[in-house]
Formats: structure tokens, sequence, C-alpha cells
């Protein structure tokens, strides 16, 4: 079994993103799951064609997106990517969408096809926070939740696909007074997501 693992880089005012780190860490074989790990840019228009080539050249049976959502309490699996871009901030090349529709035409939202529950409960067997989340924000990760969703859709992959956001980590804590988590459980995490959940 073949997994994509993405993650981001710094943006906005977050200078580290653990979601990079996690990158770094993880093996590239975990007993018969090979994991393809790929760095992704914080770019509306660049994310998702940076990603595509890697999808149709390795033909992954999973991807797992991986955002970083500051202020979260938790690991939040998300449930839904929807069609709309809007933000306050500028992505990574300084653009701000203000209702846009990232795809004209195509529908309104798709749902995550990773095993959401199955991902809830092993987090928690492992005492690991977690929560399903019913929003992925109208920034970037959402946005490239959406594309590799609808890619899935239009070409009739084989694949399961959908969006983790984590919360920050303590090694990479941008605030005082907010949560954060080891980067290690986090990592914890994803291992345990890739092992069992599939
Ligand atoms: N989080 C942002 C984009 C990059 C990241 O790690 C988001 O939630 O959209």
């Amino acid at each position: 079994m073949k997994i994509i693992v993405t993650g981001f880089g710094g943006f906005l005012d977050n200078d580290a993103n653990p979601t990079k780190e996690i990158l770094k860490m993880l093996p590239k074989k975990l007993k018969d799951k090979e994991i393809y790990p790929i760095e992704l840019p914080v770019v509306f228009d660049e994310c998702f064609n940076n990603l595509k080539p890697y999808i149709d050249s390795i033909k992954p049976d999973v991807i797992i997106m991986l955002g970083l959502a500051g202020g979260r309490m938790a690991i939040t699996p998300e449930r839904v990517a929807i069609n709309m871009k809007d933000s306050h901030g500028p992505d990574n090349l300084g653009y701000i969408p203000k209702d846009e529709i990232i795809i004209p035409g195509a529908k309104e939202a798709y749902f995550s096809s990773l095993p959401l529950r199955k991902i809830e409960q092993i987090l928690l067997d492992n005492n690991l926070a977690v929560s399903i989340s019913n929003s992925a924000g109208l920034y970037v990760c959402n946005n490239i939740m959406y594309h590799v969703l609808h890619y899935i859709d239009q070409s009739n992959l084989n694949c399961q696909a959908g969006f983790i956001h984590v919360p920050f980590s303590d090694e990479t804590l941008p605030k005082p007074n907010t949560f954060s988590m080891p980067l290690n459980d986090i990592y914890q995490a994803v291992i345990n997501i890739i092992e069992f959940a599939f």
C-alpha cells in the first residue's frame, strides 16, 4: 500500500509548522506501507499543481494531508472541504482571495474519504487528543483538500484522501498561553493513523 503524506512550511505569522517537521521524521516504510512525504507551498494556485504529478506517478492508495491550525486543542481530522476560498491574510505569494469559488462549476463540497471514526478511535486508544472538525477553514488547507478530492472524483481514482489539522507543537509554539502538544505526540498520531487506519 502506498501512502502520500503532505505538509506545509511557515505561513502568515507562523514561522514554523509542525507538519513540515513530521514529514522529515516519517520512515520510508511502515510494515506493508510505503510512505511518500511531500511538502507543499502555502500558495493557493500552486499547492495542487505541485502535488498532482506525485499522485499521477505514485498512484497512492491513500493521501493524508496535514496542516497547522494554531489554537486548536486536538488533532482534528476534517470532515469536509468546500468549494470556496476566502482569507483575511495572504498566502505565501501575497494573494488574498475574497469569496472565490475554487473550481467554477464543480461540486459545492466533498466529504473526506478517510475513515474518520476509526481514526478518532485509534487516537483515543493512544491517549491523544482528537476531535472531528466540520470546517477546514477557507485558506490553503481547505483549498488543497478540495482540489485533491475533486481530482480523485473526476479521475475515478481508487484512493482514500482527506485532511488532518494539527495544533501548535510545544517546539514551534509562537505565542504564550496557547494550546500545544509535544511534536512527538503529533508524530505518533500520524504514525498510528498510517499503521492502523488502513
Ligand atoms: N495551515 C494553513 C495553511 C498551511 C497550514 O499548515 C491552513 O489551515 O489553511
